[in-house]
Parts: C-alpha cells; structure tokens; sequence
C-alpha cells in the first residue's frame, strides 16, 4: 500500500493493533487529572482566550468569570481538554508582561478547576507562567515555541511529568507573516519538529507525553498552510500524538474570498474534518459544539462504528 492510500485511513493508526506495544504512542496521555483518551475518537480542544486582542474573540472573554463560564459550556459540548491563553500571538500582537499574563489567565484556571476535572492546558511559552499555571491546577503546557523562547520551560515540564505541546513556528509572532519562506515546507517542518522531540526527550521528557503540531499560520502562506495540511502523514510518520490548529484561521479567510473570522466557522469544520481524516488527535477549536458533531460523524464514518465517546 503507498503513503497516499494510507491518508484516509491512517486517522486510525493510533487503534491499530500494529501500533499497540508498551510505547503506544498517540493512544493516551498521562494527565494530573487522569488518562486522556485520544485514540478511537478525535478530541476536541476548546480556546478560551483571555485577551482582548485575540483575531477572533479578543475582547470576549477578558473578564474570568465570563471566560471561565464560557469554558464550563465548551466542556458541556464536548471539548474534553480546555487551551486557556493570555497573550494573543496573531501577526502582530505585542507581547504582555508575564504579571499581565498571569493575571489573566490564573483566575481562570482556578475557577474552572474548582468545578471541573476536565484537563486543562496552558497557551504560554513563558516558564513562570506554566509554573503558576500548573500549580493552579493545570495539567499540559503548550509552548508555541517549541521549549525555544524560554530556556527553564524544558526542565518544568521534566520535572512535572506533564504532557507538553511542541509546535512549529517559523520566525516570532511580531514578524512571522512578513514573508515565510521555505524550500520543502513539510520537510522542515517535520524535520524541525524531530529535532525538537529528541530535544525534549534529552530535556528528561517522556516521548509519549509529547504532542506535536506544525502550527498553522504560524510563519506560513495560504501555500505552506495547504501543502502541510494535504500532508499530515508526514507529521504521523514521527509517531508523536497529533495536534491540528485551523479554527478560523485566515487561510481559511483566503480560500473564502477574503471573509472575515466571523464568516469562517464552515470553513473551519471542513478543515477540522480533514485534519481528522489524515490524522490529528486532537484539534483545537473555538466552535466546540459544532466541531465535536462534525467530528463524532467524521469518526464514526471512518470506523464503520459509533466511536469512542471520550467520557461524552
Ligand atoms: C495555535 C496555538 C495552534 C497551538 C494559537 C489562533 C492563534 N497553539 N495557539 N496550535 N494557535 N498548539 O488561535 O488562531 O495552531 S493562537
């Protein structure tokens, strides 16, 4: 069978009994609040961005009781892990001090901690953050820059055994759509990505609590964006859990003839779909209930089965 006939079933690799062994990668991950399913069903994560800057809900949510209530309604709609976040890294964006930063986003953790066991990750690449995150209640940490911006960030997530997010970035947020340029975007994108497990896994951090994502948009024209999604399995090749980010995303503004974030929510089920079939794990999204309907017929139609339900 070639690579390419693989793409429509390899959304299933990770319930493959070929996959299974002691390593199992992409079948579950470890959480301070218990085992997360992610294989036999696409997990949904849910954005609660506490910013007021943010492309699409900036301003939204930047009062914690708002986001926090916000995120108890995404976990009542299915999102099974939360992606909690206080400096917006659109185009652009300035950077916020890390007390601004941590007064943005502990609140919220604590609040959705209180009531929820649901786990609950941190958007941040700043150490001290994570750390007051974690201590808060938090359980994974995902660092857009890979462990790369902030050098105590690998031996935080060594130290807590917590699962990490390892994304691709070409550049820093500021600048990064200036003008991406790459020889073989899904070459240097998987091969950054391998340098950077390996260099987590020299950090002290387990293989299976790794998760990566090419980071969409990141550094990345509508053409890069295109050509990584076209070639997930290439991503899966590295045997790591798969993270996809496409919600309301401004390629997929592109595609649509320049429509604003507001008119992207189809858009951005159809590529979550489509990240699904070629293989993420968990996509991380901001229509939490339409994307875990679209995703529970996506995955049922690729099992020939109702999936999994993931605790829904
Ligand atoms: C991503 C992210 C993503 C991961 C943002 C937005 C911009 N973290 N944080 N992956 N995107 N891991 O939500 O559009 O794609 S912020």
């Amino acid at each position: 069978m070639d690579c390419r006939s693989l793409d429509f079933i390899d959304v299933n690799s990770n319930i493959d009994p070929i996959d299974s062994g002691d390593h199992q990668p992409g079948r579950v991950l470890a959480t301070r609040h218990g085992l997360m399913d992610i294989a036999g069903h696409t997990v949904v994560m849910g954005i609660v961005n506490v910013t007021p800057d943010s492309f699409y809900d900036g301003g939204k949510r930047f009062d914690s009781a708002r986001a926090a209530a916000d995120g108890f309604q995404m976990i009542e709609a299915g999102a099974e892990v939360l992606d909690i976040g206080g400096e917006s890294t659109r185009p652009g964006a300035q950077p916020v001090s890390l007390d601004e930063e941590l007064r943005r986003v502990l609140p919220v953790i604590r609040e959705l901690r209180k009531r929820s066991s649901v786990p609950i990750s941190v958007d941040t690449y700043k150490e001290a953050v994570a750390r007051a995150a974690l201590d808060a209640g938090a359980d994974i940490v995902n660092d857009i820059s890979s462990l790369r911006f902030d050098p105590a960030m690998a031996a935080l997530v060594a130290r807590t055994g917590v699962p990490v997010i390892l994304m691709h970035m070409q550049g820093v947020p500021q600048t990064m759509q200036r003008e991406p340029r790459y020889q073989n975007v899904v070459d240097e994108v998987r091969d950054f990505l391998a340098e950077r497990v390996r260099s987590a896994s020299l950090a002290g951090i387990a293989r299976e609590q790794i998760i990566i994502d090419p980071g969409i948009g990141f550094g990345k024209t509508l053409a890069h964006n295109l050509a990584l999604l076209k070639d997930l399995h290439s991503l899966k090749s590295l045997g790591q859990p798969l993270l996809i980010g496409v919600s309301r995303k401004a390629f997929i503004g592109k595609i649509l003839n320049s429509a604003a974030p507001e008119q992207r929510l189809e858009g951005s089920l159809a590529a979550a779909v489509m990240a699904a079939l070629r293989g993420a794990n968990i996509v991380r999204v901001h229509d939490v209930s339409e994307t875990v309907r679209a995703l529970r017929v996506t995955d049922a139609i690729q099992l020939g089965r109702l999936p999994d339900s993931g605790g829904r």
